[in-house]
């Protein structure tokens, strides 16, 4: 039965005058709750973390993408507080809810932070409250689990408390694409809910896209990250295929996007790393099992993907022993331990299995990355080395695993004797190396060039 009573709810978002409440203030809740801010709503930030909540309420962040001066005035005009107190969830109209959806140690979705995040908000639910999820999660979870849960108090979803699914589509660090100019997918439970946070997002962003249901915000959503997941396990294969036929695959790919229609450029590497792409695709593979249906182009992008870091140590191996050596017992600097360029974050790096696996086969494996000063892996603390001639000239390979911009690759061009280079961070430059692409022949100075005409 559908609520003709929005509890004056649509009229406070119209107003402005609804408090908004952010669940959550990692990368997603943190910009968007200060986004709310900035456009004139009074917002309440909850976090679990004290630290997070006290940097807040002394105007500072912990999300590169927002700067502490505009936490700072926001906090002091008293249109941003942060709590640790859940109780205060009574106090707001709207709940955004942004907390993590990470993968279990198996492999599994791991929605505990939805539950317990749908457990704070239970206990607290009132009449008149618009509650959204934006946590990328699997189709069926914003009615199966969260409806479930909220209407335990009774209260019922479209009468007495309104229930939506929008996507989070925050891309950090990128600074042409914000939550204001991005389109923002918006699907209601009810008729009434779909309107109210259509409504609020209509507010605060350029452009809202409505979708019939939860279910299609929450498909499309994963349709976006598993579209990227499949896209590049396609390209990493071509460059296994191209490493065979002894064909350059970065000409390949650099010609193929000339085609100004029907084509999208992705690129190889050393695999899939980060928070979104690896994991988004598996909440998928997962509802998709429970159903006895398998999602095949996720596995097999998955199982493309997750041979790339043992390809790169196979390359690894081959350069050295095309100069003699053995992997065992040979110095291997990693450039980039992070899981992209010009980025710190390290999560699913496969930077990281590199490491690994070229330490299983008995190297001496130390890495340089100017964004992460060190890294744990497999329980080992280990620190950035300083990127000077000594350490590129006491490597006997250098493999770039991350292209960050700010390294001196003109440096590890001149001092480095041979550099593996899956990331093509040398973009086709000769030097004194001796440079292995991820596919295609080795390169350097002192190699004659290719006649042309003919495949290498
Ligand atoms: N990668 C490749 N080849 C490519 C593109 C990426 O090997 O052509 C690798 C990257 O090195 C990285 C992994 O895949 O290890 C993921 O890279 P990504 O560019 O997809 O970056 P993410 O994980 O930061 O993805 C985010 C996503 N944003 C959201 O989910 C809101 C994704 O949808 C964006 O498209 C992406 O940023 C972006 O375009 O930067």
């Amino acid at each position: 039965m559908e609520s003709t009573d929005d509890f004056g709810l649509l009229d406070r978002i119209a107003d402005r005058e609804a408090r908004v409440g952010v669940l959550g203030l990692g990368y997603v809740g943190l910009p968007l709750v200060v986004h709310f801010a900035e456009a004139g709503f009074r917002c309440l930030g909850l976090d679990v973390k004290p630290e997070i909540v006290d940097g807040v309420m002394g105007g500072r962040s912990h999300i590169d993408d927002v700067s502490s001066e505009r936490v700072a005035a926001l906090v002091s005009d008293g249109s941003l507080e942060a709590t640790t107190d859940f109780d205060r969830l009574g106090e707001v109209d709207v709940v955004v809810i942004c907390v993590p959806t990470p993968l279990s140690k198996v492999g599994d979705p791991d929605v505990s932070f939805i539950v317990s995040a749908a457990e704070q908000v239970k206990e607290r639910l009132r009449p008149g409250q618009l509650v959204i999820l934006e946590s990328t999660t699997y189709p069926g979870t914003t009615r199966e689990l969260l409806q479930n849960t909220l209407e335990e108090t009774g209260l019922t979803v479209g009468q007495d408390f309104f229930l939506a699914f929008s996507p989070e589509r925050v891309d950090p660090g990128n600074q042409d694409f914000t939550i204001k100019n991005t389109p923002k997918i918006v699907g209601g439970l009810t008729a009434r809910c779909h309107e109210l946070a259509v409504s609020l997002y209509r507010r605060v962003v350029d452009e809202v896209i409505e979708v019939s249901c939860p279910e299609a915000a929450e498909l499309a959503k994963l349709l976006e990250n598993t579209f990227r997941a499949v896209n590049i396990g396609l390209v990493n294969e071509m460059a296994v295929i191209a490493d065979r036929l002894g064909i350059d695959i970065w000409e390949v790919v650099d010609a193929a996007s000339t085609k100004p229609y029907g084509f999208m450029r992705f690129t190889p590497g050393p695999g899939l790393g980060g928070h979104c792409i690896p994991v988004d695709p598996q909440y998928l593979a997962w509802k998709m099992r429970s159903l006895r249906y398998r999602t095949r182009f996720i596995e097999l992008a998955a199982e493309v993907n997750a041979e790339m870091p043992r390809y790169v140590a196979a390359k690894t191996t081959e350069a050295l022993n095309v100069a003699g050596k053995a992997v065992n017992g040979s110095h291997v600097l990693l450039l980039g331990v992070s899981y992209k360029a010009n980025v710190d974050d390290t999560r699913e790096s496969p930077a990281l299995d590199i490491h690994t696996l070229l330490r299983e086969m008995g190297a001496i494996v130390s890495y340089h990355d100017p964004h992460v000063a060190s890294v744990r892996i497999d329980g080992e603390a280990f620190e950035s080395v300083p990127l000077v001639s000594d350490t590129l000239a006491e490597a006997d390979v250098v493999v770039v695993t991350t292209d960050h911009e700010d390294v001196d690759y003109d440096l590890v061009l001149e001092r480095a004797a041979i550099v593996v280079d899956p990331r093509n961070a040398l973009r086709g430059r000769i030097g004194r190396a001796v440079i292995y692409p991820v596919a295609g022949p080795a390169r350097s100075a002192s190699i004659p060039p290719v006649e042309a005409g003919s495949p290498v």
